[in-house]
């Protein structure tokens, strides 16, 4: 690619003439025309995932470095005094996701696209993505994020479809986002919106009318699980992503030449999580119309639909009523009884029907029946979903149940976020690493080696500053780059257990007051949104940033203990983040986290676990042995057995542990209640001492112990970086092209 003269024939100008804004859509046309000539032939059968969310995060570098020309553009750029990462900034990042299932989604879609394999993504246009969060008094606010602009990379395409709801009928017109392949061919993102929506109605942060559904339906992403406003408008944008989806992939499969009777023959539709589930009754609907008969459709659409579970938490498995339903796309509603009516006459297990006693749909128990496959998303998660939350479903169809450990695309969280990692492992093993991730392992044979180490160390050091200098530009927040950096990035959640963190932090400010001070200095990050309903996760919040007031403003204090909560955590903050971490935190409550994928992304970038045994980090434990990882606490049978005897007393833990007392007792402190506001800060205590339902408490002193030796080991640098090492070496099983290679081998078969 030649920048300049794609510059001079777009605008008559020379590079440095030209703003970052103008180079940036100068190159995003650019790789946009590079990539469409790299679209992909269409074969017979094809992959259609479809999901609520993709949270793709910046294209611009991702695309140059899957097209090969990232190093060259960098240095024409800077050949005319431009820096590639200055233009960067300028683009907004579309955050089409919630979290870790979103960003799974754009992972895989990378991975599929890079293996050349026929997948498309189908979903919406939000308008407004996840919210921005704002930090105001030490509390979280909310305003809309608008990413969407007439210079990003939605193309525009000329096929609509109608969608019929009870209420109104609209027009869904897709449009495609380019997925280029590593070094191989592009694939689609189809995001589905309508002409209709009006930024306009937004008021007052992200409240707007919930109930003008032709202005409404794509505005705004679904900020999680734990909002209960406006969940009607939800089950609406879920039937537009199906139903337009569902008249597409017809569409092509015709064109294709296939019958319908043999549509598993052309189309594999897999379902991320339960969001998408309506998509089984609206083909089937679609093929009926279409003439075929109701029990040929049931049979076309099971065989090519396969669903995967990506969490055990019982709030958060969708059901719908039939009275929400009916008033929003009562065109379903027959197509669901005859499924339920179906599954009642062959088996008697109430747990296992589609409709319940309340006349809930569950929208599981949907997926569950009717389609080839059910997959769990790390192996622990796949075995509890086995034999204790779909137990009943697993007796009857054992075949279906598979597990498919999540993974994460290498090119953007090794070769984009930490170049000079990527260049020190080329120079030690060459180039193989990039697309055979399991040449990692390679690695290994310079264990012990300080010369690799120091340079390891040097690495770390380096994202450390980098990191340091873009928080001091971000928040004015000075933290020492030859500190321990700890690091907690995630959804903020109480399953996810921030909360334990917080308690470690404050016996540790507790001890240093009293003259205990750190061998090296320690900076705790924390990154975390909070669905703005979700009351207690505000609360936590609150808590770590006034902890965060009173420390780092504290002289006694801050030179050996710093706390910070970045801003409005998202993808293109966890590209800075991650690389510079020395200690990944994954404290879930065992059992509680189906994987977690920023602990593969930490350990890939030479971070140290220091985890439970939960989710995929029982696979990382495996991999990596004892001796590179901390891991603590109850596993996860203990935990389901303690939930099942329902005797769990965090009172009685409080009133006994003198460590655990003394922590929970500085939340309501005057030190805290002085800075921020009492009455949060007194609700988190009460929920803590009487419910704790993520039980803290017990895993607490185990928690510390661990925490305490992963500090004392980080003393001896190089034995550290040798862990570094092995964390690096073991990460190739985690790379998304593993991951998907299993899907398709075991489930797609395209
Ligand atoms: C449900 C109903 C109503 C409104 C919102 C929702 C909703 C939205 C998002 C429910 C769940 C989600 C997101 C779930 C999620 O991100 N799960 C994570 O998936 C990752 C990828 O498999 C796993 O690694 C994480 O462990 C899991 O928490």
């Amino acid at each position: 690619m030649n920048v300049s003269e794609i510059i001079k024939n777009k605008y008559n100008k020379t590079v440095s003439e030209c703003s970052d804004e103008e180079i940036y859509y100068a190159l995003l046309q650019e790789v946009q025309r590079l990539a469409g000539e790299k679209s992909r032939p269409e074969t017979k059968k094809k992959l259609y995932y479809f999901s609520a969310e993709f949270l793709i995060g910046k294209l611009l570098s991702n695309n140059l470095i899957n097209l090969g020309i990232y190093d060259e553009v960098k240095k024409q750029l800077a050949e005319n005094g431009k820096d590639i990462c200055k233009i960067e900034e300028t683009e907004n990042e579309p955050s089409l996701g919630n979290g870790g299932l979103g960003r799974l989604a754009a992972c895989f879609l990378d991975s599929i696209a890079t293996l050349g394999l026929n997948g498309a993504g189908v979903g919406l246009t939000y308008h407004f993505g996840l919210f921005r969060q704002v930090f105001k008094d030490n509390r979280q606010t909310a305003v809309p994020d608008k990413w969407l602009t007439d210079k990003s990379w939605l193309i525009k395409t000329d096929k609509t479809y109608t969608v019929n709801f009870k209420k109104c009928s609209v027009t869904a017109r897709m449009y495609d986002i380019n997925v280029t392949g590593y070094e191989s061919t592009t694939n689609k993102l189809h995001l589905f919106d309508i002409e209709t929506v009006d930024e306009s109605i937004v008021e007052n942060g992200i409240g707007f009318n919930k109930d003008d559904i032709e202005k409404n339906l794509t505005l705004f992403l679904y900020p999680d699980d734990s909002d209960d406003a406006g969940r009607m408008l939800r089950i609406y944008q879920q039937y537009l992503m199906v139903s337009a989806g569902a008249q597409f992939l017809l569409d092509e499969c015709i064109a294709k030449g296939c019958k319908l009777y043999d549509l598993f023959d052309y189309a594999i539709i897999q379902i991320n999580d339960t969001h998408p589930t309506m998509i089984i009754p609206e083909l089937i609907r679609l093929l009926v119309e279409r003439g075929l008969e109701m029990d040929d459709a049931i049979e076309a659409v099971c065989r090519s639909c396969a669903y995967t579970n990506h969490t055990i938490l019982a709030e958060a498995l969708e059901k719908w009523s039939v009275d929400y339903l009916k008033k929003v796309v009562p065109q379903l509603i027959p197509i669901i009884e005859v499924l339920d009516d179906k599954v009642r006459r062959k088996f008697d297990s109430p747990e296992v029907y589609i409709i319940d006693k309340d006349e809930r749909v569950h929208m599981a128990n949907i997926d569950i029946h009717y389609s080839i496959s059910v997959n769990g998303v790390a192996s622990l998660h796949t075995d509890i979903l086995k034999n204790v939350e779909l137990k009943k479903f697993y007796d009857i169809y054992p075949e279906k149940f598979n597990n498919k450990t999540n993974g994460i695309t290498f090119r953007r969280w090794l070769l984009y976020a930490n170049p000079q990692l990527a260049e020190l492992i080329s120079s030690l093993i060459g180039n193989g690493f990039k697309k055979n991730a399991a040449e990692l392992e390679k690695l290994l044979q310079f264990k012990g080696n300080t010369d690799v180490l120091n340079k390891l160390l040097d690495v770390k050091l380096q994202k450390k500053r980098e990191l340091k200098a873009h928080l001091l530009e971000k928040q004015n927040i000075e933290i020492n780059e030859n500190s321990i950096f700890d690091i907690q990035v995630k959804r903020l959640h109480e399953y996810k257990r921030q909360q334990l963190n917080v308690l470690f932090i404050i016996n540790k400010y507790l001890d240093i007051k009293r003259g205990k001070k750190p061998t090296t200095p320690i900076t705790v990050i924390f990154g975390a949104k909070a669905a703005p309903a979700y009351v207690i996760a505000q609360d936590i919040i609150h808590l770590i940033l006034c902890l965060s007031e009173l420390i780092n403003s504290d002289p006694e204090v801050s030179p050996y203990l710093k706390v910070v909560m970045t801003e409005n955590y998202n993808v293109t903050e966890a590209e800075k983040l991650i690389p510079a971490c020395d200690i990944s935190e994954q404290i879930s409550l065992a059992s509680k986290e189906a994987s977690g994928t920023g602990n593969m992304k930490f350990m890939l970038n030479g971070a140290v676990t220091l985890g439970t045994e939960d989710g995929a980090n029982v696979e990382i434990h495996e991999l990596v042995g004892d001796e590179n990882i901390y891991i603590f606490g109850d596993k996860s049978g203990e935990v389901v057995q303690r939930y099942q005897r329902g005797d769990y007393n965090p009172r009685r833990y409080y009133e006994e542990n003198g460590a655990v007392k003394q922590a929970v007792d500085f939340i309501i402190s005057p030190e805290l209640t002085n800075i921020g506001d009492r009455k949060r800060l007194e609700r988190l205590f009460n929920e803590l001492i009487n419910k704790d339902w993520f039980m803290t408490f017990p895993d607490f002193d185990r928690y510390a112990a661990a925490r305490e030796k992963a500090y004392a080991d980080y003393e001896n640098r190089l034995q550290w970086a040798d862990k570094m090492l092995v964390n690096i070496a073991k990460a190739g099983y985690f790379s998304s092209d593993r991951t998907i290679e299993e899907y398709n081998g075991d489930i797609w078969k395209l």
